[in-house]
């Protein structure tokens, strides 16, 4: 599968609970259609388990209602301030504040210790979608209550990477896991990502990581939203959010993540609006 794709919802728990042949994807416009099952080469491909702990501000964001967190979900996030999510726009663009949810607390959806918190308000980035689709693509939810959850450090420079490791509970190939997974993942220049995808990527506003030459590393369907971290002197950085690519894992198509450090000043200010 060839095409360009991020998440469009279908409603509380069709991805969760139908899997890979109920997933619809924008593509480019001429070729927007629905792949079928077998067309779907979706893995977090590659990775492994996510410990206890290891992400304490990666969450999940879901539809608000009753029901398994598991089968509600439908993006990740990150935990920014106490009572502050960074997610994707592209995640929640058509959401009111009172249909989501957020699942903190463990990496695994089935745990008893999972928490769900409301959102009171959401904020999609102005320039979302501008100059090129599903570039800024980037949100925050604002939470009922704090969490207890240290929040991320956030990436503030613009930087070039080594290997950067990103983390969700997207689709794996075989399904959605209930423990999130995490996988390392190759720094993609901003030149080698515009070859890949001549005319759709924005360097301003995005990056790409993945190994373009064998591909088999990847965030996919339902990672979206989640973070992609680099290592710091003091533990991991924030430095962007899974947005989209062609297919997963694929040689030659690297994921494709919002660059936190071009709407960090953006996010400053709506969080000072906030306060
Ligand atoms: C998605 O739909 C999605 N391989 C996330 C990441 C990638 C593709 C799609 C990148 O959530």
């Amino acid at each position: 599968m060839d095409r360009k794709q991020h998440l469009v919802r279908l409603g509380a728990g069709v991805v969760a609970g139908l899997g890979a042949a109920a997933i619809a994807w924008t593509g480019v416009a001429a070729n927007a259609e629905e792949p079928a099952a077998d067309d779907f080469e979706a893995k977090v491909v590659g990775g492994q388990p996510a410990a206890e702990g290891q992400y304490p501000w990666l969450v999940a964001v879901g539809d608000a209602g009753s029901g398994d967190p598991y089968e509600r979900r439908f993006c990740g996030g990150s935990v920014i301030a106490e009572d502050v999510v960074l997610t994707a726009a592209h995640c929640v663009d058509e959401a009111d504040p009172d249909d989501l949810v957020v699942f903190s607390g463990s990496v695994d959806l089935e745990s008893d210790d999972i928490v769900e918190t409301a959102v009171t308000d959401l904020h999609i980035a102005h320039d979302y979608d501008e100059p090129v689709e599903l570039a800024n693509d980037w949100a925050l939810l604002r939470l009922d209550d704090a969490l207890d959850v240290e929040p991320v450090e956030m990436g503030t420079d613009p930087e070039e990477f080594d290997v950067l490791e990103t983390a969700g509970w997207g689709e794996t190939g075989t399904g959605f896991p209930t423990v999130a997974r995490w996988v390392e993942v190759p720094f993609v220049s901003d030149d080698d990502c515009e070859a890949a995808y001549p005319g759709e990527v924005d360097p301003q506003t995005m990056l790409c990581a993945g190994d373009l030459e064998n591909g088999g590393v990847d965030s996919c369907g339902g990672d979206s939203g989640g973070p992609i971290m680099a290592p710091g002197d003091d533990g991991l950085i924030l430095v962007g959010i899974v947005s989209w690519g062609y297919g997963c894992a694929q040689p030659g198509n690297p994921g494709v993540y919002a660059e936190l450090a071009d709407f960090n000043g953006a996010i400053d200010d709506v969080l000072e609006d906030w306060d």
